[in-house]
């Protein structure tokens, strides 16, 4: 955990879907109609209203995102943001992720939120390599909070063991102690 001037950086193992937080961040594909991994678990547990509003949006480009209501969800919105598929690193990978996680935030900023949990955008089956991941993460939402105060809690949720020693370590390393 890192507090960074009023905010504070989490890295938490656990399910995203059970996290009370204004918005969760789905890692979605261009089609925003639902698949596996993170997306999957979101769509089950806010149910088929998620999806039908998702239906009316007409997709999403690689590194920018879209919200919607969270349904069933404890969190109030979903930010639907699509993550780059890894190609070898030279195919503009590294900027559009950090696309994703700066369109997500400005997202929650225009929504006035305060809370907001991230799953490991990318780093599942579109296959970016989780150290790499984790370091765009943490430096492009540390970037993004020198010039924005309305968020007070930023969580990294991590699903296995590999995420969260690559998250924390991430963090650590940006904010040493
Ligand atoms: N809570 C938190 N993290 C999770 C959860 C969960 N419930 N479930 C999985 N993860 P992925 P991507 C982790 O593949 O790489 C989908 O089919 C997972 O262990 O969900 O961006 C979309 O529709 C991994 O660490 O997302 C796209 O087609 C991380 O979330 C495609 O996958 C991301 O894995 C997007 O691929």
């Amino acid at each position: 955990m890192f507090c960074k001037d009023q905010c504070i950086i989490s890295v938490i193992m656990g399910d995203i879907v059970e996290q009370k937080v204004d918005a969760i961040v789905n890692a979605a594909n261009n089609s925003l109609l639902g698949g596996g991994g993170v997306d999957g678990a979101i769509h089950r547990a806010a149910g088929l209203q998620l999806l039908e509003e998702c239906s009316i949006l007409g997709g999403c480009p690689t590194g920018e995102a879209r919200i919607t209501q969270g349904y069933r969800l404890p969190a109030r919105w979903v930010i639907h943001t699509v993550g780059p598929v890894w190609d070898g690193g030279n195919s503009g990978e590294e900027v559009m992720l950090e696309s994703a996680y700066r369109n997500s935030l400005e997202l929650a900023v225009e929504y006035e939120l305060q809370s907001i949990a991230f799953p490991g955008i990318s780093i599942g089956a579109y296959g970016f390599p989780v150290g790499k991941a984790s370091v765009i993460a943490v430096r492009t939402i540390s970037e993004f909070l020198a010039s924005n105060d309305t968020l007070t809690d930023i969580r990294l949720i991590c699903f296995n063991e590999t995420a969260l020693l690559s998250y924390s370590k991430a963090l650590d390393e940006l904010f040493p102690r």
